[in-house]
């Protein structure tokens, strides 16, 4: 593809990325998607209208929506006054806790621009982020391994020349950090928000990604606003509206579809779980009388093995969202009986898109599309994946994408970008979708080099790259194989010098390596080499038939057999 015909802004000031082109964000400004205010209406707003009602609610505490305004601007003059100042960038990871949103809110109050890493994430995706970035400021917490001591700081410190302060929550106890809540409580009088235009970014969203980087993807406030006023609008939420946050806080999905950011805007609470684990959950929704929740088609599998006897606690649930992978119908059908809510369907993804079924939909399309796009003016296609032609609704094609929340471009990849969007600026999400006559896609495969872990994305390319600098690793792939559970799992396939690497050796090298324990494949297969494609490339489309039908055993190719893992695997994971 060629390259985009949007252009960069070089601002001294204010972080670079594509834009929209002019005619076009005329156009959504006119039609009232793109508002020109700021992201931090979505806190200042319900806390003018109602300012003792809980914005969140926690094991640990909960915060009114005027303590939740006040903290941040606390923070945010905390910061002032160390230093920092709008047009910086931040790399920030916390857990699903209160100080998530104080820490969101009071960056953007600073128009400082952040990437909230997922708390699974480690060393190697933390110090991707943080080159990428350069950030003036990295906010960590005590309870992640990373930022347990000194260690990580001072190697980042080494690269990273513009970083000013290192914050990290729960009780620090090295030279070169500040504790966050003390941050958090000095006082505010003097504090006047400077958040950035709403045109710039307010914040970096994270991409699954399918290349040896993780990518960042720059949102606006405009769009990110619109993206979430108008889940709030489909999904129905009003300010009774309890929102049990499960999934990891900085997913895109929980923070915008609609998500915890989508509930604030509605006036409603969020209640904070430290994950999805289904009778934790049952209780939480039972003791804070929660309405809705958003998870991932593994979780509510888990979910409905769990449920018989605990029905009960579920009473004031009313709408269960999946999203993030494929959701068997099976499963779908069994929602409403046996966890006694509505089923919506969510798919979406961090670069913008969201389609969702609709609360009044017809039972078929409920529970057998993934929905349709959320605004009138996303433009869909779906094509030919070679010659990019349109295909006919009801065949299965690449999914092209443009609109008022869809980015131009992920930051400084210039390469990939060519790639993955069409001269007219369209993106292509690597996903195969099928369209109806009504306009409901269902998404039925990808093209993207991906394993989609019950939500949480592995780019295979990234794992590949790390597998090659093993000593005894001469050649490697990663491809996905089907799961009961989790949808799909990952296979490495190696060629090893010595042909003696077990399973474990590998997971352990990889984790040493500093990755995120999702990333880590599920099976390990050693091979005599990988078949080729006639072009010469890896065939893993030769490596998936075989990991189904069974590797072609006493063949010369093969000489060692599958070895499955002798370490406990975690069945419960959450999106990523
Ligand atoms: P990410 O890049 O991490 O934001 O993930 C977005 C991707 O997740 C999409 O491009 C799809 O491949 C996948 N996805 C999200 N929601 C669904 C869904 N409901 N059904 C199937 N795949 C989904
Ligand atoms: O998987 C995703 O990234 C996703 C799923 C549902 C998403 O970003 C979203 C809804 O907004």
């Amino acid at each position: 593809m060629s390259s985009q015909a949007t252009s960069t802004v070089n601002s001294a000031e204010l972080v670079e990325f594509s834009r929209w082109p002019q005619a076009l964000a005329d156009f959504y400004r006119q039609q009232g998607y793109w508002t020109d205010r700021p992201m931090t209406d979505l806190l200042s707003l319900p806390c003018q209208r109602r300012p003792d009602t809980l914005a969140l609610i926690s094991e640990h505490g909960s915060l009114s929506y005027l303590e939740l305004e006040q903290r941040s601007s606390q923070l945010a003059a905390a910061l002032q006054r160390r230093g920092l100042h709008q047009g910086q960038t931040a790399v920030v990871q916390l857990a699903n806790q209160l100080e998530y949103f104080v820490v969101f809110f009071a960056l953007l109050k600073l128009g400082i621009t952040p990437v909230n890493a997922l708390f699974s994430h480690q060393r190697r995706e933390l110090t991707s982020y943080a080159e990428q970035l350069q950030p003036a400021l990295i906010i960590g917490s005590a309870e992640h391994a990373l930022f347990a001591d000194k260690g990580f700081i001072d190697e980042l410190r080494l690269s990273l020349k513009q970083l000013q302060l290192v914050l990290v929550d729960g009780g620090v106890g090295y030279a070169g950090a500040e504790s966050l809540q003390q941050l958090i409580h000095e006082a505010a009088e003097d504090f006047q928000p400077t958040p950035t235009p709403a045109d710039e970014v307010a914040f970096f969203q994270l991409s699954g990604g399918s290349t040896g980087t993780p990518k960042l993807i720059p949102r606006t406030h405009n769009d990110y606003y619109y993206s979430i006023r108008r889940s709030v609008e489909i999904c129905q939420l009003d300010h009774n509206t309890r929102f049990l946050c499960a999934l990891p806080i900085a997913h895109n999905y929980t923070m915008s579809s609609p998500g915890s950011l989508g509930v604030f805007y509605a006036g409603g609470t969020v209640v904070l779980a430290p994950g999805p684990e289904a009778i934790n959950c049952f209780r939480l929704i039972e003791k804070y009388q929660v309405s809705m929740v958003a998870l991932v088609p593994s979780a509510v599998a888990l979910w409905l093995q769990a449920v018989p006897g605990h029905q009960q606690q579920l009473a004031s649930l009313q709408l269960l969202q999946v999203g993030g992978a494929s959701f068997a119908e099976a499963l779908a059908r069994r929602v409403p009986a046996e966890l006694g809510c509505q089923l919506q369907q969510v798919f979406g993804m961090a670069e913008g898109l969201v389609n969702y079924t609709r609360l009044n939909d017809d039972d078929q399309h409920r529970y057998t599309t993934q929905g349709y796009p959320m605004c009138p003016d996303d433009e869909v296609q779906v094509v030919d994946p070679e010659s990019r032609l349109p295909v006919a609704n009801g065949q299965p094609g690449l999914l092209l994408v443009r609109g008022p929340y869809t980015f131009r471009g992920y930051y400084r990849a210039p390469q990939h970008n060519a790639e993955v969007f069409n001269e007219d600026g369209f993106y292509a999400s690597g996903d195969l979708v099928v369209r109806d006559d009504a306009g409901y896609l269902q998404v039925v495969g990808r093209i993207k080099d991906q394993i989609n872990r019950g939500g949480e994305k592995v780019a295979a390319e990234e794992i590949e790259n790390l597998l090659l600098h093993h000593p005894d690793i001469y050649q490697a792939a990663l491809i996905s194989v089907p799961d009961q559970l989790m949808g799909e799992k990952s296979l490495a396939c190696i060629v090893s010098h010595s042909g003696k690497l077990r399973a474990i050796d590998v997971r352990k090298y990889l984790r040493a390596e500093g990755i995120a324990e999702y990333k880590l494949p599920d099976k390990v297969q050693l091979l005599a080499r990988l078949p080729l494609t006639p072009v010469g490339k890896t065939s893993k489309t030769l490596l998936r038939q075989w990991a189904e039908a069974g590797f072609p055993a006493g063949c010369d190719e093969v000489h060692a057999t599958e070895l499955s893992l002798t370490e406990a695997s975690t069945t419960e994971q959450p999106a990523g």
